[in-house]
């Protein structure tokens, strides 16, 4: 992609509204613009990121069985009423009314739809397990919409909901969840800590939230430090495997680890010794709920059981914050210039600076730079404005693309290019042939 022909308004000025690091850089690498408080436009920028999350949360959820669909934002009151939860749900949420009078609500999560969708069609125990989920735009009239997308009022979320013929199934898909989740933030760069939680307005009596520590978080989280060390790495697992799951289950929730809704003092000072004792702020990203028959037993949502019963279907829901995602991965993995992507997140793969826009050469060299790099299947941005060389600089290490390869007269008249790591600040000069090599091997592990 070439600069000339892109979208990306990044800001010179720190924006006076933004309080916290994931907010300014957003702002200012020209990824979202705010439209109204709590809800955002994605610029070009900040879309590809959330594109990059969402796949690697279709990968994981795919990997584990589940299945992706797509309901829609409206839902029509009578569902929520059925459910008794229309009432319940309070002023977050938002109640529309149609042209003919019809009650209808942006739906802040989909329990009670994906109920109704699964009442519908199936009868049998023999079509369970089933697990179905979406990626979907919610709205919550947040009283206190902050830190951009961190907290708005609309936002992406996955959410998945489990149908199981009993507590054991449940349960089953409930740590199938667990390990899903740590999947996908383990790819996306972050260490997100699975801690026992408060099952709020949702319901339930098992439930836990995933939480990334960072100072700006909005949530007090208690825990052993030890499970710090813990890593799920590239060990393979069958998700159909009972026993596995839930000793990838237990593996992670052994030691305490807990918000401050469950928090306990009494039992963190008994389990865990004073040196391993840590408290901190964290950021949210994600909750799985196993709640029963909460919804299909008002919703009737019955199946035919082994012995011909008619019984309530066992449920959970599982919910990924999307664009928190992209805010939370800011916070873990910034500096003073700017954002730094891991790679699996990032806008693009590599940015190609032009330090002599008009040269002959520098212009040739970075055309087949371009031309080579997507031939590998990566995606370069290359800056081929006009704009002084300390200003392109800025403008890559503020979007934080993972390499730069920088290209100018002088390093051409030697046959050289500079090939920058953004995340360590290490440059190597060397051919344009061989960064290419290099970038090669990085990411395909080919060649070298
Ligand atoms: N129905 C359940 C699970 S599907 C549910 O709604 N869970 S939730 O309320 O915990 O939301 C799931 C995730 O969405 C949260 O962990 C958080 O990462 C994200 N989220 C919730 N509220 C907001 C918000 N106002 N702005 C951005 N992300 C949010």
């Amino acid at each position: 992609m070439r600069m000339t022909r892109y979208f990306l308004p990044v800001l010179r000025e720190t924006p006076a509204e933004a309080q916290i690091a994931s907010h300014r850089l957003m702002l200012r690498a020209g990824m979202i613009q705010q439209s109204s408080a709590g809800i955002y436009s994605w610029l070009p920028l900040g879309l590809r990121i959330l594109r990059k999350i969402e796949n690697i949360v279709h990968e994981e959820q795919i990997a584990a069985g589940h299945i992706p669909m797509l309901m829609p934002t409206l839902q029509p009151a009578s569902l929520w009423q059925e459910s008794g939860r229309y009432d319940d749900y309070g002023r977050e949420m938002l109640r529309i009314t149609d042209r003919q009078g019809r009650k209808l609500l942006y739906g802040p999560t989909n329990e009670e739809q994906i109920t109704d969708i699964f009442r519908a069609h199936v009868n049998s125990y023999r079509d369970l397990p089933l697990t179905l989920y979406h990626i979907q735009w919610k709205f919550r009239d947040e009283i206190r919409p902050r830190f951009g997308i961190m907290r708005g009022r609309e936002f992406l979320m996955k959410d998945g909901y489990n149908f199981d013929i009993d507590k054991a199934g449940a349960i089953h898909s409930y740590n199938r969840h667990m390990v899903s989740y740590l999947r996908t933030y383990e790819r996306l760069g972050l260490q997100a800590v699975p801690m026992r939680a408060d099952t709020g307005p949702i319901g339930g009596n098992h439930s836990h939230e995933f939480l990334v520590l960072a100072d700006t978080g909005e949530s007090e989280v208690f825990f052993d430090n030890r499970i710090l060390g813990n890593r799920f790495g590239d060990r393979k697992l069958d998700f159909d495997n009972r026993e596995e799951c839930q000793g990838i289950f237990d593996e992670w929730t052994s030691p305490y680890a807990r918000t401050d809704e469950t928090h306990d003092p009494k039992e963190f000072e008994d389990q865990v010794p004073a040196e391993h004792r840590q408290t901190s702020r964290a950021i949210e990203v994600g909750q799985i709920f196993y709640f029963g028959t909460k919804y299909s037993q008002p919703m009737q949502a019955m199946v035919v059981d082994a012995d011909g019963q008619r019984t309530a279907v066992h449920m959970g829901s599982h919910g990924i914050g999307v664009s928190r995602l992209a805010g939370a991965i800011i916070e873990a993995s910034h500096d003073d210039k700017g954002i730094i992507w891991p790679r699996s997140a990032a806008p693009f793969d590599v940015g190609i600076v032009n330090l002599a826009q008009g040269n002959t050469a520098t212009g040739e060299v970075c055309d087949d730079l371009c031309t080579a790099l997507e031939g590998l299947g990566m995606e370069p941005l290359y800056d081929d404005t006009r704009e002084r060389a300390g200003s392109k600089f800025a403008t890559m290490d503020l979007i934080g693309l993972p390499w730069r390869i920088t290209v100018g007269p002088r390093g051409l008249a030697v046959g050289e290019v500079e090939l920058t790591e953004r995340r360590s600040g290490e440059s190597i000069k060397c051919t344009p042939e061989a960064a290419v090599n290099r970038l090669r091997s990085i990411y395909t592990g080919q060649g070298g």
